[in-house]
């Protein structure tokens, strides 16, 4: 069973639609710890990280807006999950996604100390490979995956602990992609499982491959999960909606996949915005998810090896 240490990470300042802060109060109603606990984990819930005082930080992009006040957050959600690492599994409750600049930098330092190799599964709409000279929207939201990987173009943040490998990085049900961002990734060797992908070859078998590989590397995975990796119709709260994400099905087969590997080590939920929910069914769709990757099945069976 798995010690799971739930951090908050209210964080708003990563996009322009107000709401995301209130997602760590949102799992917490909607039941997170007696989901985990009812699945035999135990939970310490270590409240909301405060983030780190902000400073005087620039950038020459003028898109750019809350530059200061995300590499205070960045700084203090590193330390908190490479912290909570040592004594177990950190779920990150958020939180717009820019709070993966620091979580992701959290557990590739805590990697690099083990001396093994990270890997991360960004489940999303989105690539999140924007540089803070090539995002147009100006929110860092769109930025944590091309800091991972030690893209240039980072300065005013801390420099990225121990940058992930493109071929450690697997995007899953990406299907809105900016051009800067395709130039990128298509220079990088990170593995594209976009929406062509899953509607011609399923879940099971890319994640299968990917899966894999982690562990052929004897690697520890990051999961990820943006709320809208799944379709707006099963998920409206978030804030950037786009058509065509995975069913309630298909996002119960990742989950359900990804805990019959045995290799998640660490969680993101993000862009959870209650202020567009429709009475919690969004937060509690993702307290499900939660409860497949922690474990819920319906029938024992015998699976693969991993
Ligand atoms: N790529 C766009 C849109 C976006 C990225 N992440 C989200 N939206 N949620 C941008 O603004 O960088
Ligand atoms: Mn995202
Ligand atoms: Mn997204």
């Amino acid at each position: 069973m798995t010690h799971c240490i739930l951090l908050g990470a209210p964080v708003d300042e990563g996009q322009r639609r107000p709401g995301c802060l209130m997602g760590p109060a949102a799992y917490r109603v909607a039941g997170l710890v007696k989901t985990l606990e009812a699945l035999g984990h135990s939970v310490e819930d270590r409240g909301d990280v405060i983030p780190a005082a902000p400073g005087q930080e620039i950038c020459d992009n003028p898109a750019v807006h809350h530059l200061p006040e995300i590499i205070g957050w960045t700084k203090a959600l590193r330390d908190a999950t490479s912290a909570a690492l040592a004594d177990g599994m950190p779920i990150i409750l958020g939180g717009d996604h820019s709070l993966a600049l620091g979580s992701v930098a959290g557990i590739a330092s805590h990697a690099a100390r083990l001396g093994r190799p990270q890997f991360v599964i960004w489940l999303d709409a989105h690539s999140d490979f924007h540089s803070l000279q090539t995002t147009t929207s100006g929110n860092l939201h769109g930025t944590p995956m091309a800091y991972a990987i030690g893209r240039p173009g980072f300065a005013p943040f801390p420099d990225f602990p121990a940058p992930i490998p493109g071929e450690n990085i697997c995007m899953f049900g990406i299907r809105s992609v900016d051009p800067a961002e395709l130039a990128a990734m298509q220079n990088s060797d990170v593995t594209v499982n976009d929406m062509r992908v899953l509607d011609e070859q399923g879940i099971a078998a890319p994640l299968r491959s990917f899966l894999d590989r982690v562990q052929a590397a004897n690697g520890l995975l990051h999961v990820s999960l943006d709320v809208d990796f799944l379709d707006p119709s099963i998920a409206p709260a978030v804030g950037t909606t786009v058509p065509g994400g995975t069913t309630f099905r298909e996002a119960h087969l990742v989950m359900e996949l990804l805990h019959e590997s045995g290799l998640v080590s660490s969680l993101d939920l993000v862009e959870l915005n209650p202020f567009l929910d429709e009475r919690g069914r969004t937060a509690k769709l993702m307290v499900d998810l939660v409860g497949s990757l922690m474990g819920r099945k319906v029938f024992d069976r015998p699976t693969r090896s991993y």
